[in-house]
């Protein structure tokens, strides 16, 4: 069993071609940047500072670490719940070092993080954990009753003292307020799509055009 477990890996997911994460990162580089430059995201800066005046650079603010990928299931080598029982998923096995194409449909920042939304396909949902959005029910109550998948996202960069795992929270949280009924205010339209304000520091990015890239199924040993 110990010699099992050994080959559980940190993470499962969809891993980005070397060649589209530049592409994707300059993308959400340069709408960190824009935003940064906006008289509405001026306005709500203490959101992210604690203090009106405070400057902030956002560019510097996130900080993006290891390779681009979309997680599909944490399994921390094993020790996280459900992991020997997804790792051992048919589908898993079907489709591990298999190519996909991920679509990209939104940006998002936070004061915590920077993310892309994934909308995932029927196909690739078919190796979406079914309890990815319900384990999250604990930070963002509404989570359980958002479609399977919702949680799916690349995590682009994170503030200083976060963890990843707090981009698909941040994402969760904005779709259970679109959910409630939250409309958010409409800020402008950008090149890339419509921005919308969420409160509490949340900027959402909607893309006119999904950007879609190539990824890798596989998972993560550090
Ligand atoms: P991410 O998917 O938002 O990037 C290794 O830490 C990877 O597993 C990261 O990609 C991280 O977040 C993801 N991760 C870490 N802890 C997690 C958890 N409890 N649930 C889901 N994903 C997690």
């Amino acid at each position: 069993v110990q010699l099992e477990e050994t080959f559980i890996p940190s993470y499962f997911g969809w891993f980005l071609f070397a060649s589209v994460q530049e592409k994707v990162k300059c993308t959400s580089m340069e709408f960190v940047k824009t935003l940064d430059t906006l008289d509405a995201f001026k306005k709500h800066l203490s959101d992210f500072t604690g203090k009106a005046e405070k400057e902030v650079d956002l560019e510097q603010y996130f900080e993006a670490k290891g390779p681009l990928h979309c997680t599909t299931k944490f399994c921390d080598y094993g020790k996280a719940e459900g992991a020997k029982d997804y790792a051992l998923t048919p589908a898993v096995k079907d489709f591990y070092g298999s190519t996909t194409e991920l679509s990209l449909t939104a940006l998002f920042v936070t004061p915590r993080t920077v993310g892309a939304r994934v909308s995932l396909t029927e196909e690739q949902l078919l190796l979406w954990p079914t309890d990815a959005e319900k384990e999250a029910e604990s930070v963002v109550p509404a989570a359980a009753s958002l479609p399977l998948g919702s949680r799916a996202h690349i995590t682009l960069g994170c503030a200083e003292g976060v963890k990843a795992v707090q981009t698909g929270l941040d994402l969760l949280e904005i779709l259970a307020l679109q959910k409630e009924g939250q409309q958010g205010e409409p800020v402008e339209e950008m090149e890339l799509g419509s921005l919308t304000y969420y409160g509490e520091g949340r900027w959402l990015l909607s893309l006119r055009e999904p950007i879609c890239t190539a990824a890798c199924f596989s998972s993560y040993y550090k």
